[in-house]
């Protein structure tokens, strides 16, 4: 019991429930409307009903499918729902039998058994198809991008093996190419998800999951760590580009472009930027080639080890999408990644006690940025 200090009275233990279950309900409606809000302006989208391959179609198919047919049972079931409360209200003359009872109806049974039976059945059907359209490998001799995928807290390693490059968090493939990747994970569960393009797949330590699509519309999509990893797992953000097979923007020309060497550096602030690099180690984690004093030995790579900076530049954002790629903020994040970014692995005491200054990691931005 409790007392109610303006009127005085005593308050039941259910009126104080009832309160704490409003002031809940207020707090869902919040978090409903703020993430409604979110999504409408969010851009570029995430939506899995505006899909851009082959495998998104799937997804988008067994969504609307699911939706239709759920939508029809809502639908019968709400207007006989309602047409039954209006109809057989109490009535001012009702006498107080009961009506007719139908247990036992053997029929009305049979019925109920068989109409769901018959709807999961033609549920299933689709859904059996389409889990081996998904697995569907490439027919031999099909142009394939493989691409090994590394979850990592918290950010993604793509190793385009065939190549002999690597990258992070940001995937370019190519329009009408299917591309196969093989997905594994340094320490934690996480799960690779760009909804236009891709379904939602497991990346497991220990093990290998492939997963197959085929981007039919050039772009720039968004995706997301879906799996709880961690701290900073809502910062471990993905963009996949899709890049058409001609012209000057193709595909083609990103790989030629990543397969060089870094661009050693031009201005006597990067060429400092350069050494400091060295100095501080950073190099123990992260590889930049072309030059064997800023590269790792790919003996030397451990869990730890972070994204491949040889083209950091040419990425739009950095830290798995957590800042956008300008020159300052890879200064910001170099002199303290973990105000930016929870746990970050850099910066982390027990594998980095190496402090730079705001002036130093300038320096080092100027050398980092302009590698394109
Ligand atoms: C203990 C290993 C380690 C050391 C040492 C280290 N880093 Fe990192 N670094 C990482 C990891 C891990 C990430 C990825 C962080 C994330 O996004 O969660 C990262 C991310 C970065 C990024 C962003 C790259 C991108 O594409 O997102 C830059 C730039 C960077 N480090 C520069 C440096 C510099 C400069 C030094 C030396 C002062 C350094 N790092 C030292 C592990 C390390
Ligand atoms: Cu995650």
């Amino acid at each position: 019991m409790l007392l109610d200090r303006t009127s005085g009275m005593v308050r039941s233990e259910a009126s104080r429930w009832s309160v704490v279950a409003r002031r809940v309900m207020w707090v869902a409606f919040g978090v409903v409307l703020a993430s409604a809000l979110a999504g409408c302006i969010e851009d570029p989208k995430r939506d899995i009903l505006d899909p851009v391959s082959d495998s998104a179609d799937i997804s988008a198919y067994m969504y609307n499918l699911l939706l239709a047919v759920c939508s029809v049972i809502m639908v019968i079931v709400a207007a006989w729902f309602t047409y039954s409360v209006v109809r057989f209200r109490k009535r001012p003359d009702d006498d107080g039998e009961l009506p007719p009872q139908i247990h036992g109806h053997t029929q009305l049974e049979v019925a109920w058994t068989i109409i769901p039976t018959l709807i999961v059945i033609a549920i299933t059907i689709p859904t059996i198809i389409n889990i081996f359209e998904l697995e569907r490998r490439p027919g031999e001799g099909e142009p394939v991008t493989k691409i090994e995928v590394i979850g990592k807290q918290w950010w993604w390693e793509y190793n385009y093996k065939d190549e002999g490059f690597m990258t992070a968090n940001e995937m370019h493939v190519e329009v009408g190419t299917t591309v196969q990747l093989e997905m594994t994970a340094a320490d934690v569960i996480h799960a690779f998800w760009v909804p236009q393009v891709t379904g939602k797949r497991d990346a497991t330590p220990g093990r290998v999951y492939e997963m197959f699509f085929n981007v039919r519309e050039p772009g720039e999509y968004i995706g997301q760590c879906a799996e709880l990893c961690g701290s900073s797992h809502a910062l471990m953000g993905i963009k996949l580009f899709a890049h058409p097979k001609e012209g000057p923007n193709s595909y083609a020309a990103w790989v030629a472009s990543q397969k060089k060497a870094a661009e050693p550096p031009r201005s006597p602030e990067a060429q400092r930027g350069k050494e400091l690099f060295m100095q501080k180690g950073c190099m123990r984690c992260h590889n930049i080639s072309g030059d064997a004093r800023t590269e790792l030995h790919p003996k030397a790579r451990r869990r730890e080890t972070g994204p491949d900076l040889t083209h950091v530049g040419s990425r739009t954002t950095i830290a798995a999408l957590t800042l956008k790629n300008t020159r300052e903020n890879i200064a910001r994040w170099v002199h303290d990644p973990q105000s930016i970014k929870q746990g970050a692995l850099m910066g982390d005491p027990r594998f980095n006690t190496v402090q730079v200054s705001k002036e130093e990691a300038e320096a080092i931005a100027s050398y980092l940025f302009r590698l394109k």
